[in-house]
């Protein structure tokens, strides 16, 4: 069971951009997770964003479903970045205070699943330091070669490169790495993947039979995020730790921090 990063893993992250932890969650919280996704799902919640080659026309014959931003659709998500196993591991690759950025899912349908391409995140929110924001994407799904999982470059956190639009999908901007340097994160459903703003990454196409999903939560170093990255797009982006927490309540409105376990719980109740 997974307890607290190890100084190896911090290390990792800090020499290389990024750090896989294969056992992160554990069986129960993803089953929560699928259960959830599911009826996010079953909801209509999720679009395809991805088009056919000029950006804008929304693609019939492959899919890559977003959701973004999930803490105002689901309790349930809006709880896990409050899970205590997060916010130890963030403060130790990032350090205190951070924020929560954004929360987002990616379902990749099986046959047809399109990946993301591409792209450092950092070409969106342009701070400072590259390694003072971190995204922690979950494989809500076991994420394979097969089914697309997600690629890194290592060691490149620090490289600026240049980004245009995506022409595979309605909204997102891409780079062309030299994919020779790329590889492959291989990882268990629940497994997890830390990875610095500067990282270049993308997802694959899932041609299994298969859906696969991926749940990204991005994080941020309270003295890094400019006013606008915290007011932009959406009405609140939640202080973790440091004196402006508050568990959640001044954003949301209500405690939203040591609900996980119980959030867990009541999702496996329904099933
Ligand atoms: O899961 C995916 O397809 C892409 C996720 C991603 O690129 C991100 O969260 O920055």
């Amino acid at each position: 069971m997974f307890t607290s990063l190890s100084p190896e893993q911090v290390h990792h992250f800090a020499s290389h951009g990024y750090v896989a932890v294969p056992d992160f969650w554990d069986a129960r919280e993803v089953g929560a997770m699928q259960a959830e996704l599911e009826r996010l799902k079953e909801d209509g919640l999720l679009r395809n964003i991805a088009t056919d080659g000029d950006g804008k026309t929304h693609s019939k014959t492959i899919v890559n479903l977003q959701l973004c931003p999930m803490y105002n659709k689901s309790d349930f998500y809006r709880s896990m970045p409050f899970a205590p196993k997060v916010i130890d591991s963030i403060g130790r690759l990032i350090g205190d205070p951070f924020i929560l950025h954004l929360d987002q899912v990616f379902l990749k349908p099986g046959q047809h699943g399109a990946g993301t391409n591409w792209h450092q995140d950092n070409a969106y929110f342009k701070i400072s330091d590259p390694m003072k924001g971190v995204a922690l994407w979950t494989a809500v799904h076991a994420a394979t070669i097969a089914n697309g999982t997600m690629n890194v470059i290592p060691d490149s956190a620090h490289e600026v490169l240049e980004h245009s639009r995506d022409p595979y999908s309605d909204h997102h901007i891409r780079c062309y790495p030299d994919e020779s340097r790329a590889i492959p994160i291989e990882l268990p459903a629940g497994g997890a993947l830390f990875f610095a703003y500067g990282v270049p990454h993308c997802t694959r196409a899932n041609n299994t039979d298969h859906e696969r999903a991926g749940m990204a939560m991005h994080f941020l170093r309270a003295d890094y995020a400019q006013s606008e990255l915290i007011h932009a797009d959406r009405d609140t982006r939640p202080y973790l730790t440091g004196s402006q927490a508050s568990g959640g309540l001044r954003e949301y409105g209500v405690t939203v921090a040591g609900t996980w376990d119980s959030q867990v719980e009541r999702m496996l109740g329904k099933q």
